[in-house]
């Protein structure tokens, strides 16, 4: 039996496991494994500028292709603290990372040493399992298991953590005799899904709420299989948008309080039977849940036994990967199909379809400073179905929501339900790192661009060239609108007149120079019709110097994006589109006479 230090045993378990990227930030109780990334040679490794952006990068790998596993790594105590929130993240979407924390000594591990902290502890409940590894021998079990757990059942993190003297010790191990677990997903049998489509032919305005779980099996292309022969429309969530592309006639919009369309939400509120499947009821998709339920039943498949009935009781609960559940779906509804007795949803489609070509919000803005409508108007001329988008939260990413369009799955990267500021930037360096082939665009609000703006410099130093669109209205603005119910405007104006930078007319910070400083291209806009040029020119520069381009848009200072509490109940606080010039790039425009789809 060969025999090696324990962290050279990982590292070849890493390998074997199909690990060939990690992101981290070394530090002296990390170093073995440092050592033994370098003499087994087999892992590049992108050097984060602050370790929570090395989780954070991990999570957009991850996100960019089934059977990914981003790994993000650090030493010891703060390191470890850092990576908390792409942890939580990571949790929180359904995510598998693996994080790997170098320790204090075990021997030391009682008498505060120097940056000795109980990772574990903290790291347990937003990971599926966080492990300090106590014996040398039990190494290659905890990495096996590490793997077999993330894949299994509901995704998700986990972390394990190695102290000094563990890495270091010398095992017997032969990585020829390592084999991956099986991996276990709970499978719908066909007597629940003859049931469900029992459930479905006796509804007369049947929904499909297509949740993240769809992407995460992997079963894209056959919910779309199953919606189009039973003819049921279908309403993504927002970790769920792109399992239909947006132009599809069944794409009936996506529902919700904030990332949604007017007409997502008058489909569902006219449904009478929703059938979730790999959703959670996330709370921003129902608002309240007496005008979410009320006059309509409900089927929930999910491959988390305790997620059915968490939010509310469904009629029926069903507990079954995505993927399994839609093979039988597609299996049973292909029978009924052959055998006629599939009714005809002809009308209740077209319904639905009315409302997606009449019930837009106005894009089209003139003004002087930009509103940020017309921006995302501008993205859908210049970007095509091919665009991976990354977004996190703010206002930005609420109208990049309701406005831009989506054609594919996993190419509306956002982390759903944590929403931590400053995850933009490293997950698209993370999706760079997955996909160098694809153009990667990131939105962000002046504050999520500036929480963990060094990592610019990671994107030019290892080359990782994508387009960050930077709207810029100098304010917390989601908060600065949340501050209306109390009616005040209270911490969260940035804007300063910055010394060095009149040209900002009182924008504060100087994004051009900060991004040129890190090695980055910068261009920024002020006028509605410099957009289009700009993010065209963006895409020159990322492909000529191959670093990020940052295309910095500065916007008028407030402007209130649609939303509300209740899905029947969302504010509008501009006109809305009347005509099809309102909202030229909708993705049906309001004139019939002009109807097309963007390429
Ligand atoms: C770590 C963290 N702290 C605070 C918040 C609360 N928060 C959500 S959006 C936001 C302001 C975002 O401002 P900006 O990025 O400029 O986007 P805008 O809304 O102006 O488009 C804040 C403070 C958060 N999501 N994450
Ligand atoms: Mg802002």
């Amino acid at each position: 039996m060969p025999r090696m230090k324990a962290i050279a045993a990982a590292v070849q378990i890493l390998q074997r496991e199909g690990v060939r990227h990690a992101f981290g930030v070394p530090g002296a109780a990390i170093n073995p494994f440092y050592a033994a990334l370098r003499e087994r040679g087999t892992i590049d490794h992108v050097l984060a500028r602050h370790v929570e952006a090395a989780a954070h990068m991990a999570e957009g790998y991850t996100r960019t292709r089934a059977g990914n596993i981003g790994v993000c790594v650090g030493t010891s105590g703060p390191a470890g603290t850092d990576m908390i929130t792409g942890l939580y993240s990571a949790a929180a979407d359904s995510i598998p990372i693996l994080c790997i924390t170098g320790q204090a000594p075990t021997a030391r591990l009682h008498k505060e040493d120097f940056q000795a902290v109980d990772i574990a502890a903290i790291a347990q409940p937003v990971t599926k399992l966080a492990t300090t590894v106590l014996e040398p021998a039990q190494v290659p079990g905890a990495f096996q298991q590490a793997f077999h757990l993330m894949r299994s059942g509901r995704p998700g993190p986990v972390l394990i953590d190695l102290p000094f003297d563990v890495q270091m010790a010398e095992i017997a191990f032969d990585i020829d005799t390592y084999e991956p677990l099986p991996v276990h997903k709970p499978a719908a049998s066909r007597a629940q899904i003859d049931k469900v489509l029992d459930i479905l032919a006796a509804a007369e305005r049947p929904l499909i709420v297509a949740g993240g779980g769809i992407i995460n099996a992997d079963a894209t292309d056959l919910l779309v299989e199953f919606a189009e022969l039973v003819d049921v429309p279908v309403i993504p969530t927002l970790m769920g948008w792109g399992a239909i592309p947006d132009n599809h006639r069944l794409m009936a919009g996506m529902a919700g309080l904030q990332t949604a369309q007017r007409y997502g939400n008058a489909n569902l509120l006219a449904s009478d039977l929703v059938l979730g499947i790999g959703n959670r009821w996330a709370n921003r998709h129902t608002g309240g849940l007496d005008t979410y339920t009320r006059g309509r039943r409900f089927i929930h498949v999910d491959i988390e036994p305790t997620q059915i009935g968490r939010i509310f009781a469904p009629d029926l609960g069903i507990v079954s990967d995505a993927k399994a559940a839609l093979q039988l779906f597609v299996e049973a509804g292909r029978e009924r199909r052959d055998a006629g007795q599939l009714p005809d949803r002809s009308d209740w489609v077209e319904q639905c379809r009315e409302r997606k070509r009449t019930m837009l919000r106005r894009t089209h803005f003139d003004d002087v400073p930009i509103k940020p409508q017309r921006v995302y108007e501008e993205m859908n001329r210049a970007f095509g179905k091919d665009t991976r988008y990354v977004s996190t939260i703010g206002l930005s990413q609420i109208a990049g929501g309701q406005f831009l369009h989506v054609y594919r799955p996993r190419h509306w990267i956002n982390a759903g339900q944590a929403g931590p500021l400053g995850w933009t930037l490293p997950a698209a360096l993370g999706v760079c790192v997955a996909d160098p082939e694809t153009t990667v665009v990131a939105l962000s609000g002046d504050y999520d661009f500036q929480f963990l703006i060094e990592e610019l410099a990671v994107g030019a130093q290892f080359n990782l060239p994508y387009i960050h669109v930077l709207v810029n209205n100098s304010y917390l603005g989601l908060i600065r609108q949340a501050q209306r119910a109390f009616d005040i405007d209270y911490c969260v104006q940035l804007s300063f007149e910055n010394v060095n930078s009149p040209e900002v007319g009182g924008y504060g910070v100087d994004h051009v120079k900060v991004a040129e400083g890190m090695g980055c291209k910068a261009l920024r806009v002020s006028e509605p019709g410099e957009i289009l040029p700009a993010l065209e020119e963006a895409k020159k520069l990322m492909a000529q110097d191959r670093v990020p381009v940052v295309v910095e848009i500065i916007l008028e200072r407030v402007t209130n994006i649609s939303m509300g509490t209740e899905i029947d109940n969302i504010v509008e606080f501009e006109e809305l589109a009347t005509r099809g010039e309102d909202a030229p790039t909708a993705i049906s425009v309001l004139n019939l006479d002009q109807m097309q789809f963007l390429d």
